[in-house]
């Protein structure tokens, strides 16, 4: 007797596991049908053709993970407009087209609106989908001189990240829940790589639209100011042209992750070959910025935090030079008093040669790592960062002068910004910048 209501207890246990995990399974689905619009199902968009070609826009505004933009402008004595929003905006998107810049905005609740800048007069245009699901970020296609936010959740994407699709091929490429790297074109998977990929890793892309992704996620160090307690211990290089294959997979030293959700890929010493720029860290020492051949070599580091559980953020790889040299802008520490720092790559060390505190490149706990944006902000030929000031209310430009990192000007917004930078160049060189504000609205200067 005592038997059976033993084996009768056990089994109501494990049934009620069993439910518990059905009920969760259930409820999970069911979140995600609900959350996902019915036009990201649908995806009519996704279809390639090759008639009509299409460009795309990210938050990191190049491809490469670097974010730069070329042209020029005088932002201090550059006009502005305040153009309302329906919502308190999280992403912003720009591209330069036929009709002149479009706009788009990603709201807090996962909204979307997308603006016609004519000539400064600004209209609101047609966007689908209308709304992503609230923890996707977004990137921007206009296909046909249409606009459209590619955002996932048609085929079991990570929807931490956005998928992104290929120019020469239509090629879609996605990071699936399971970490997986997977290539569709239209309705057809044509590849699956099993890499372990961090649900959040954006896809940065070079030239020849060979893909480099943040891979095998640990969870060996737990700082989780980026969103998750989730880091990267490799990063893979695939090679998606004809027969998609993995060309590398680089493994960072024992003990250390990458910290970041995608590296910078740029050519640092001007010899046509791209480097790769990451933050590592580990509980002891903290961050360092690292720079990496595509060999997988590490051909130099910077300076150590010293303690755990401190950040580097690397924004951008140009000329910030007082003479032109190429430098990486990175901030330390964003969330306790960023200083920003200037980094230069000589005789395999990467030193830092300026830098400058009171401005943040990141809040806490976001997924947003695109707030600093660098390019020629005050039309001298030489490259600055943009920077917000700790309470986000005011934008620095930053400068390396003959005399160490100067603040060069400085923006006030009568608002706290509240999404990455968007900058487009115009047709005639000119830079069109924009953010947006806690106030429901995006400030553009032209
Ligand atoms: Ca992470
Ligand atoms: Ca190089
Ligand atoms: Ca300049």
């Amino acid at each position: 007797m005592k038997r059976i209501v033993f084996i009768v207890t056990i089994c109501i246990f494990l049934g009620s596991i069993l439910m518990l995990a059905a009920t969760d399974h259930f409820v999970d689905k069911e979140t995600d049908t609900e959350i996902i619009p019915q036009e990201i199902l649908e995806c009519d968009y996704c279809t390639f053709s090759y008639w009509a070609p299409f460009t795309l826009s990210y938050t990191h505004q190049q491809a490469d993970g670097n974010r730069i933009i070329e042209g020029q402008i005088e932002l201090l004595r550059s006009n502005y407009v305040d153009v309302p929003l329906s919502g308190e905006p999280e992403w912003l998107l720009a591209s330069s087209t036929a009709r002149g810049p479009v706009w788009a905005v990603v709201m807090k609740d996962g909204s979307v609106q997308a603006f016609n800048d004519k000539n400064g007069n600004i209209t609101e245009i047609d966007i689908l989908p209308e709304r992503i699901h609230t923890e996707s970020p977004p990137l921007l296609m206009i296909k046909d001189g249409d606009a459209f936010i590619v955002a996932p959740g048609n085929s079991n994407e990570s929807l931490l990240t956005h998928p992104i699709v290929l120019a020469s091929s239509g090629r879609n490429l996605f990071v699936d829940k399971q970490g997986d790297l997977v290539i569709r074109v239209n309705d057809e998977e044509i590849e699956r790589f099993k890499l372990n990929a961090i649900p959040d890793a954006r896809l940065i892309m070079d030239e020849n639209e060979r893909l480099l992704i943040l891979t095998d996620a640990s969870q060996e160090y737990r700082h989780g100011v980026l969103g998750d307690k989730i880091e990267a211990s490799s990063m893979t290089i695939i090679k998606t042209s004809g027969q998609a294959s993995i060309e590398r997979t680089i493994v960072v030293p024992e003990g250390d992750v990458i910290e970041g959700i995608a590296p910078i890929w740029a050519d640092l010493d001007a010899d046509g070959i791209r480097e790769i720029i990451v933050t590592l860290s580990n509980k002891q020492e903290g961050a360092r910025l690292a720079v990496f051949s595509e060999e997988g070599k590490i051909l130099a580091e910077g300076p150590s935090v010293g303690i755990g559980y401190r950040w580097r953020h690397p924004i951008a790889a140009a000329p910030f030079g007082p003479a032109g040299e190429i430098e990486i802008i990175s901030v330390l520490t964003p969330h306790i008093g960023g200083i920003t720092e200037f980094y230069q790559l000589k005789d395999n060390e990467l030193k830092v040669v300026a830098s400058i505190s009171g401005y943040t490149s990141h809040v806490s706990g976001s997924r947003n790592l695109d707030i600093g944006i660098a390019g020629d902000f005050d039309n001298d030929g030489n490259f600055e960062v943009l920077l917000p000031s700790q309470d986000l209310r005011t934008l620095g430009i930053i400068k390396h002068t003959n005399n160490g990192a100067k603040v060069a000007g400085e923006l006030e917004l009568d608002a706290s910004s509240t999404t990455n930078t968007a900058a487009i160049e115009m047709p005639d060189g000119s830079i069109t910048i924009a953010i947006g504000t806690d106030n429901n609205k995006l400030r553009i200067w032209n």
